[in-house]
């Protein structure tokens, strides 16, 4: 077989975000753009030659074109198997868990997760390591780094492979093993949770549920665990399809994009249990009939309550959150007895403290929640968590959420996106209050007291390795927070979130809605920031 060494021009674009590279699909089409990355991906990890690498991603626009690409460069690298979701299809939880199964040397994921499909839309492409795990700073740094400076790649020469029909093939001395997408993850599932239990609570015919798979990666996932394997009713999935430009809509399981589903969990007779996932499977929403639990409220449950399911019966070690995410896990965990991390946002930071054994379940308020059975957030897991709970404590949803406040207070929370800025006026801003936090501490902003304020900085107790800039934060005497981040997902313009926490212990005052809880708070970060005036944006684009 050829191996051909391609000659090539750095792309100046080519740094990593929060979870690998994301950009418009037409920048992922320019001659040897896609290639080069995937070069420095193999020349920053090394040692390619006998390992085996997986291989898949959510199916949107581009993926089937890049998985060969992928399949070609790594067979000109000696990789001795690749292991493919058929079709080009893995959802990033079912990647992280082959890569751990097979003891493969990592892996890559086709996917720009929530963000939009087609051929006007995103596509991504990230690394990961032999734990599971999206690769740490580090590594995506080296990966930029050889991206700067590369002048040539290696790829065979050879006609496109069939990755349609599970089996196995060669090319050139590398096999192929094209395999079902969903079988390993589901037996992985079996092995956490009592699959008869379940099984006999979703055929009841007490119980309705219904998942909106988004016509993204988990559709097939969804339909196999729920309805095939559980018994669920045939159309408890909608949207199962994935689909290369997901219908049409954002594939982010948020009150705004999930909408279908909000309407319908909200309506006359609305089912007991609804829950949504993104593009790539990782991210869920859950909602009860007519009730949204905020994502930093679905890990406290989660946590809180665990132990009802069998992968969980010995308890927790520890747990984290991105620091963004609220404070109600932490509650638990000081109840628990057993520590609490704050991370910086993105699922990598995790990854040392699962692999340490200190942490058993983590999350983020971006609709991620996981535990150590991979390491990756897993959406199709957290619902069948959600399951477990309701099957074990056989009340309703909202009930659940609400004993959960009452015992350990409410945090009402809010992330306000200020979508499509301008990247200049967005660093702006963040610069200016920068500049600004070391004046705060004991001042007053509107009515309240800054307790302090300051740029989290992260150092990680596994290898002590220091983030810093990972975002504003504002904490107040009464225990509230208000966070200023910069997206790190989007491809092309800046995206500014604003996090908004404040703590009721007051079970009388815990029914008020999130909005007017939230209105000093909302008033007090908007003038601080100077968003109007910087942005020119009197709204933020998306509550969530
Ligand atoms: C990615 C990471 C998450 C992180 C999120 C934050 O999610 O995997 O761990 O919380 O980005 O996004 P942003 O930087 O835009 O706030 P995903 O689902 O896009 O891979």
């Amino acid at each position: 077989m050829n191996i051909r060494t391609i000659r090539t021009r750095p792309f100046a674009d080519q740094r990593p975000g929060t979870s690998g590279l994301r950009k418009k699909v037409s920048v992922f089409q320019q001659p040897h753009y896609l290639e080069n990355f995937i070069q420095s991906i193999f020349d920053a990890v090394g040692g390619s030659h006998g390992q085996t690498l997986v291989v898949g991603g959510d199916g949107r626009y581009y993926n089937r074109r890049a998985t060969q690409t992928v399949i070609k460069m790594a067979a000109a690298h000696g990789f001795d198997r690749i292991v493919v979701g058929r079709e080009g299809l893995l959802s990033t939880p079912a990647a992280s868990n082959l890569i751990r199964m097979r003891g493969a040397f990592g892996g890559l994921i086709l996917s720009a997760s929530h963000n939009p499909g087609g051929p006007d839309g995103d596509f991504g492409i990230k690394y990961n390591a032999s734990n599971g795990g999206p690769a740490p700073e580090n590594l995506t740094e080296a990966i930029y780094a050889l991206s700067q400076k590369i002048a040539s790649y290696r790829i065979i020469d050879a006609p496109d492979v069939d990755i349609d029909r599970i089996g196995i093939s060669s090319l050139g001395g590398t096999t192929i093993e094209i395999v079902d997408p969903v079988s390993e993850y589901a037996a992985l599932m079996e092995t956490l949770f009592d699959f008869d239990r379940l099984r006999e609570f979703l055929g009841s015919g007490g119980f309705r549920m219904r998942f909106d798979a988004m016509h993204a990666a988990t559709g097939p996932y969804a339909r196999a665990i729920l309805e095939d394997r559980l018994g669920a009713p045939a159309g408890t999935v909608v949207n199962g399809v994935p689909l290369p430009d997901f219908g049409g809509v954002k594939p982010d399981p948020n009150l705004a994009r999930a909408r279908e589903l909000v309407e319908i969990m909200y309506g006359v007779g609305g089912p007991d249990f609804g829950a949504a996932s993104d593009g790539d499977g990782d991210r869920n929403m859950i909602l009860g009939r007519g009730f949204f639990v905020t994502p930093s409220d679905s890990l406290a449950v989660l946590a809180a309550n665990a132990h009802l399911a069998p992968g969980y019966r010995a308890g927790l070690v520890g747990v984290a959150r991105s620091m963004p995410t609220s404070r109600a896990l932490d509650r638990v965990a000081d109840d628990l007895g057993i520590p609490c991390f704050e991370t910086p946002t993105g699922w990598k930071f995790f990854g040392n403290l699962l692999d340490a054994g200190k942490i058993t379940l983590c999350g983020e308020e971006s609709f991620g929640t996981g535990s150590d059975h991979i390491r990756e957030k897993d959406g199709l897991w957290a619902v069948l968590l959600w399951l477990t709970i309701l099957a074990e404590r056989r009340q309703p949803l909202a009930q659940i959420v609400q004993d959960h406040w009452r015992r350990y207070g409410r945090h009402f929370y809010a992330r306000h996106d200020y979508e499509a800025l301008d990247v200049a006026a967005a660093n702006a801003l963040m610069d200016s209050l920068g500049g600004r936090i070391g004046e705060l501490n004991g001042r007053q902003l509107g009515g309240s007291m800054v307790h302090f304020a300051d740029d989290f900085s992260y150092s990680d107790p596994v290898d002590h390795r220091l983030t810093p800039h990972q975002g504003i934060r504002l904490l107040f005497e009464d225990g509230s927070r208000i966070i200023y981040r910069l997206s790190g997902t989007g491809s092309s313009d800046a995206a500014l979130r604003l996090y908004l926490e404040r703590y009721e212990p007051d079970l009388q005052r815990q029914g008020q809605d999130v909005q007017s809880a939230l209105t000093e708070l909302t008033a007090i970060a908007r003038d601080f920031a100077e968003i109007p005036k910087r942005l020119g944006r009197e709204e933020p684009s998306v509550i969530t």
